[in-house]
């Protein structure tokens, strides 16, 4: 074969396995067999391998390529990518109609389903995929071509007739809710973080560095709106239905479930038909989106700063679901309090996975007749924390139990103590060693003392090994214990270290807050450090000082004294007082060595995190940018430096290794 005639076949198989894809994959009905399909592609690897110059960005063996260089560079969008505004009932979505038909007089609309997914943008150049991105702020995404080719239902060139010669097309890639539970399953058997829900796991397998991480999360694409179109003879599209039939025949994958309506009665019956089926669908939604089908009237509606004026959101109201109650878990909070946990049979609700949910406490379990062993309907009240509604008392089969609050705490075994009256039971014990993980969880957690890396695993094994007893205890750990905790080599040593040593200089706000004293949130320690400014003051408060203090009221007051009036927390406090922590209000003396001076970081550095160096260098008077310029005085570069060394080199601006960078900070410029 001379490369005439490759030139050729390469191009008919494309051009079939193009179309096959699409009968495949956007059609969901093919025409040949899996086994047709795979000769042909192998064909087509053939000729491309002995011909590399043939290969073409369209061919479908480019779906996985090597890790693109343009990866999340940003892309201007041509026209604005906007949100929508929501409404959550009838009577909101006439006062939308209204307004619209105010100044257009009585219209047409198209309704489709909102998917829950990651808005993105395609543009093809002479019916060819170009380029992909994420919606971003909406004037600016991220490029993700080279992730969002692997997507199977992606038209890599487009087929039919009046092809412009440049187009932007929006829509939705999302994870199906099959996918979706596959991965999570997976990821548990293999130990990693679940996600939270289909969207976050689409957004972020959008934004792996690698495509072949993307490929293997089994994306789909739904295509709803034309962005820009530009140099397209032939036709005039006048109505939203004519570019979806449009998008359609051009190859595109568009959702077939939407319809046309003209009153505010047709838009609800097809919003409370999907509300009822939306189970159904094989991906998550959670709502209908309310389109004017005019393009001129929309022209005239025009948009506010964020969302268009002819477009609304109906969104879908809380979902709730069936499941099974497994169990009834008591935790035991840094407070002592015993607070019983559903443990359910996980199901996806309202866009997430749902496995455990507060039941608050014993009384409301009575309240609602909740049992053992329940089917139990639940929700996710205000859309984020889950909830049960109630028991299905019809299902139940006699196998289900009563529960029963434990008068021991689950923990350390001490008499549970619950005064007359209060519904909440208490652990008495201050060193219960649940409460001093729930302690230690919150004097580490990001509002408190920030201690990066010192999670609930690394807790409980610090904990186990006898090595903290009390938070002071944190201060005082070796490098030989930490290096017998699970995976811990020299460089997880290392930064846990300089956390905790890093926490040494939270403000006193934080430190007060820390202390997890009842009743003090972050707000109140913030009041707190202001009024007394030191821990000593604090300290020696009187119950009046404290009640005459803006914000605190008696409940606050008594609970500040309560706690000052415990020898251990006094002996705490001395504790930490000598390990170095800043007791007092009063901003440390900055070190401004590299006042004035840019820094751009890239790269990993072995010793630091991003936020590490960059807290280093601006807390001596240095700032931290994004990009190159000629601006810039140093670029730290850590392994796997991006173009931004390049660029550095190119301009002449000094670059400085970790070491290098560490000598910086220590020594100055
Ligand atoms: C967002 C979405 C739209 C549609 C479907 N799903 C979405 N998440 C649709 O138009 N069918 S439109 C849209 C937006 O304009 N932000």
């Amino acid at each position: 074969m001379d490369i005439k005639e490759a030139e050729k076949k390469a191009r008919d198989l494309r051009d079939q396995l193009n179309y096959h894809n699409y009968r495949y994959y956007v059609l969901d009905d093919p025409v040949i067999s899996d086994f047709e399909y795979d000769q042909m592609m192998r064909e087509l690897r053939e000729i491309e391998e002995r011909f590399p110059e043939l290969i073409t960005p369209d061919s479908p063996t480019q779906r996985v390529g090597a890790p693109p260089a343009e990866a999340f560079r940003p892309v201007l969008h041509r026209v604005r990518m906007m949100s929508l505004d929501n409404v959550f009932d009838q009577e909101e979505l006439e006062a939308f109609l209204t307004r619209v038909e105010r100044q257009e007089g009585k219209l047409d609309y198209v309704c489709e389903l909102k998917i829950d997914g990651a808005g993105i943008a395609l543009t093809y150049e002479e019916g060819v995929f170009i380029q992909g991105a994420t919606r971003g702020d909406g004037t600016t995404g991220e490029d993700i071509t080279g992730n969002l080719r692997t997507i199977r239902s992606l038209p890599l060139k487009l087929q039919g007739e009046n092809i412009p010669r440049t187009l932007e097309v929006r829509g939705e890639a999302f994870m199906p809710k099959k996918s979706f539970e596959d991965l999570n399953r997976k990821r548990e058997e293999e130990g990693l973080p679940l996600f939270a829900n289909p969207r976050n796991a689409a957004a972020g397998s959008l934004r792996q560095l690698d495509p072949k991480i993307t490929a293997q999360r089994h994306l789909d694409l739904l295509i709803y709106e034309l962005g820009y179109v530009e140099g397209m003879e032939g036709v005039a599209i006048r109505y939203h239905h004519q570019a979806l039939e449009m998008l359609r025949l051009w190859g595109f994958p568009v959702n077939d479930k939407w319809v046309k309506a003209s009153s505010g009665e047709e838009i609800m019956e097809f919003c409370r038909e999907w509300q009822e089926k939306r189970d159904e669908l094989p991906y998550e939604v959670d709502g209908v989106v309310i389109k004017v089908d005019s393009l001129a009237a929309r022209e005239r509606l025009g948009a506010t700063t964020k969302a268009p004026r002819w477009a609304i959101a109906y969104k879908f109201p809380a979902e709730e679901k069936i499941t099974k109650l497994r169990d009834i878990e008591i935790n035991v909070g840094r407070t002592g309090a015993l607070t019983p946990t559903a443990l359910l049979e996980p199901v996806l609700v309202g866009g997430s996975t749902v496995s455990r949910a507060t039941l608050h406490n014993e009384d409301e379990i009575r309240r609602k007749d909740i049992k053992i062993g329940d089917w139990v309907l639940v929700h996710k009240a205000g859309e984020v924390i889950p909830e049960i509604i109630k028991p299905i008392v019809e299902r139940r089969d006699g196998s289900e139990r009563e529960f029963v609050m434990p008068d021991r705490c689950p923990a350390c075994g001490a008499v549970v103590h619950k005064p007359p009256g209060e519904v909440v039971a208490r652990c008495p014990n201050i060193d219960c060693p649940a409460r001093l993980f729930e302690s230690i969880l919150h004097w580490a957690s990001r509002g408190a003392m920030d201690i990066e890396g010192l999670g609930p695993a690394i807790i409980t094994e610090l904990m186990e090994k006898g090595y903290v007893r009390t938070i002071a205890d944190l201060y005082s750990l070796t490098d030989e214990q930490l290096y017998t905790l699970t995976n811990f080599k020299d460089k997880a040593v290392a930064n846990l270290r300089r956390s905790i040593e890093a926490s040494k200089d939270r403000p006193l706000s934080r430190l007060i807050f820390g202390l997890g004293i009842r009743h003090v949130g972050s707000h109140v320690a913030e009041v707190l450090a202001k009024r007394f400014g030191s821990m000593e003051n604090l300290r020696n408060a009187s119950l009046e000082e404290l009640e005459e203090t803006e914000e605190i009221g008696p409940t606050i007051a008594d609970s500040v004294r309560t706690f000052f009036e415990e020898p251990r927390n006094l002996e705490l406090l001395n504790q930490l007082e000598e390990a170095g922590l800043r007791m007092k209000e009063e901003i440390k003396e900055e070190i401004s060595t590299l006042t004035g001076l840019n820094f751009v970081l890239t790269g990993a550095l072995s010793r630091w995190t991003r936020e590490q160096a960059k807290e280093a260098i601006e807390s001596r008077g240095g700032r931290v940018t994004s990009s190159v310029s000629r601006k810039t005085d140093y670029v730290v570069v850590g392994e796997d430096p991006g173009s931004k060394y390049e660029k550095a080199r190119e301009l002449g601006i000094k670059t400085l290794n970790e070491e290098e960078f560490e000598a910086l900070l220590q020594e100055g410029p």
